[in-house]
């Protein structure tokens, strides 16, 4: 297993994403006058919406509840909270005119809903009786990214953000909530079969507003780090600039905790991405939109071909009626290897040829497409043997990713190792850390690498030294180069 050559996947990764997008018809990306927007093309519609049926559902079980609020923010409601303004300034789009007219207050594009909600949250919640309260809404939000934009990685347009936002009575049940949002990621990420690793991300790199961010990261082909999820503690930040204040159990008013937590479009981009090859999208059958393709194998007489179709369509039925997703690619102007080629672009899972001695024999000749191995089912076992097959398909495909995150994580002690590594490998690089932001921002300036943050939950603290300073380690720091 893991036999197919990755090459292209690996060395020129962002080439590689672009020429999958476009060869499976998932994303149009480039194309349109403005930058950093794209579209979502039919095919890989059904990707991101199968996979927000298991975010929805995640959230659903454990309490949150679906809303819509609205996608302009005042201009003077967007400032009440100074960090959450300040760190978000540079990046807003702002709505200036109605029709010729200027309009008396700008209205902000939402970069995040932090604040307008807030703002309704406080008429609607008066009392501890109410609380937790945990909304979430899956909108597009707009910034104006000034990094290089790329599909699904960097939007302006984020068009498929999620975020939850909740409401405590107490700085405890908000703690308790981020281990809750946690949850709900790490569910997320293993049923996608994504490689996930949990920050705690750096004072100097928290979300604007928050107390502090914990953050899912997975490893990219190239070695680069994606975030792929935060969840933030919003601490009584938000609540106090908007002067949100409830009843507590001892009838004293007090200023409500709060918390938010977000994935986005990037979801989509790291499972192509993580599970990918050189041939194209290797889809978990979970979320391909088509999990079999059955190829009538011409040849012989017209009576032979029609013996194949026939025996093609009725393979497809049988399926159908079982609920697996199943298209005969019966087109007349392609060969077989055209349609292996353009089924493995699109990740198919499973393929299955059918020619005449498949028809005579009844047994059925399987691709798989995540080892590309061929194998013989007969015919009357076939959808035990597909179900069997499919599990067995996210697994290998799960475990191949995974142990491809794991290869790219090292440990070091001292800066001489890490200066060998950051010439030498790529990925997460872990150091002994004394704590202080100083001696961080010198590893980020030498190795050119950016701070993860420290491992979450946190380990215990390593025997030893910042390799630095000097001072005895408290924790251990990641650090990497990001998108
Ligand atoms: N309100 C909170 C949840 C929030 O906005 N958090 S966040 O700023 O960290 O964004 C949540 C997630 O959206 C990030 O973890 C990242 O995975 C994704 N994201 C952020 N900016 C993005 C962009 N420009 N394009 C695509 N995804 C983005
Ligand atoms: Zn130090």
């Amino acid at each position: 297993m893991g036999s197919v050559p990755r090459d292209r996947w690996s060395s020129d990764f962002s080439r590689w994403f672009d020429w999958v997008i476009e060869e499976a018809e998932v994303y149009d990306y480039g194309r349109y006058p403005v930058k950093g927007m794209g579209v979502w093309r039919p095919y890989g519609f059904q990707i991101r919406r199968r996979i927000l049926d298991i975010v929805r559902e995640l959230h659903d079980s454990r309490g949150h509840e679906e809303v819509l609020f609205p996608l302009l923010i005042p201009e003077d409601l967007l400032r009440r909270e100074a960090e959450h303004i300040k760190g978000f300034e540079g990046e807003v789009y702002w709505v200036t005119h109605g029709g010729v007219d200027p309009l008396d207050v700008k209205l902000a594009l939402r970069p995040t809903s932090e604040t307008n909600i807030t703002y309704y949250e406080n008429l609607w919640i008066k009392s501890y009786k109410q609380l937790p309260k945990k909304y979430y809404q899956i909108v597009s939000v707009f910034r104006y990214e000034t990094k290089a934009t790329r599909p699904m990685i960097r939007l302006r347009e984020v068009t498929t953000f999620k975020e939850a936002h909740t409401v405590h009575d107490s700085f405890e049940d908000s703690e308790r909530q981020v281990l809750e949002a946690i949850e709900i990621y790490r569910e997320l990420f293993e049923r996608l079969g994504i490689p996930y690793i949990i920050s705690r991300r750096p004072e100097w790199d928290k979300f604007a507003g928050a107390l502090y961010t914990i953050a899912f990261d997975t490893i990219m082909p190239d070695g680069k780090l994606l975030q792929i999820g935060t969840a933030h503690n919003l601490g009584q930040n938000f609540t106090k600039a908007l002067d949100f204040k409830i009843q507590l159990a001892d009838g004293t008013l007090e200023y409500p905790w709060q918390t938010s937590y977000g994935v986005s479009d990037r979801v989509v981009a790291a499972l192509i991405a993580v599970h990918g090859d050189d041939r194209g999208l290797k889809l978990p059958p979970t979320i391909a939109p088509i999990q079999v393709v059955i190829i009538p194998i011409p040849g012989g007489s017209e009576e032979d071909k029609a013996r194949v179709l026939r025996e093609s369509r009725s393979i497809e039925e049988a399926l159908k009626s079982s609920g697996v997703r199943v298209v005969v690619d019966e087109r007349e102007d392609l060969r077989p290897g055209a349609k292996y080629y353009y089924w493995e672009a699109r990740g198919v899972p499973v393929r299955i040829d059918v020619g005449l001695e498949e028809v005579e024999t009844g047994m059925l000749t399987i691709a798989r497409r995540d080892t590309l191995e061929k194998l013989k089912i007969p015919r009357g076992r076939l959808l035990e043997e597909l179900r069997a097959l499919f599990k067995d398909i996210e697994e290998n495909l799960k475990e191949m990713a995974w142990n491809f995150a794991r290869s790219m994580i090292t440990r070091v002690d001292t800066i001489e190792e890490a200066e060998k590594w950051a010439s030498e490998k790529k990925g997460l690089l872990e150091i002994p850390w004394c704590g202080r932001e100083e001696c961080a921002r010198t590893v980020e300036e030498k190795l050119e690498v950016k701070t993860i943050g420290t491992p979450w939950p946190s380990e215990d603290a390593p025997r030893g030294k910042c390799p630095l300073c000097g001072a005895p380690a408290i924790t251990i720091v990641r650090y990497a180069k990001t998108y």
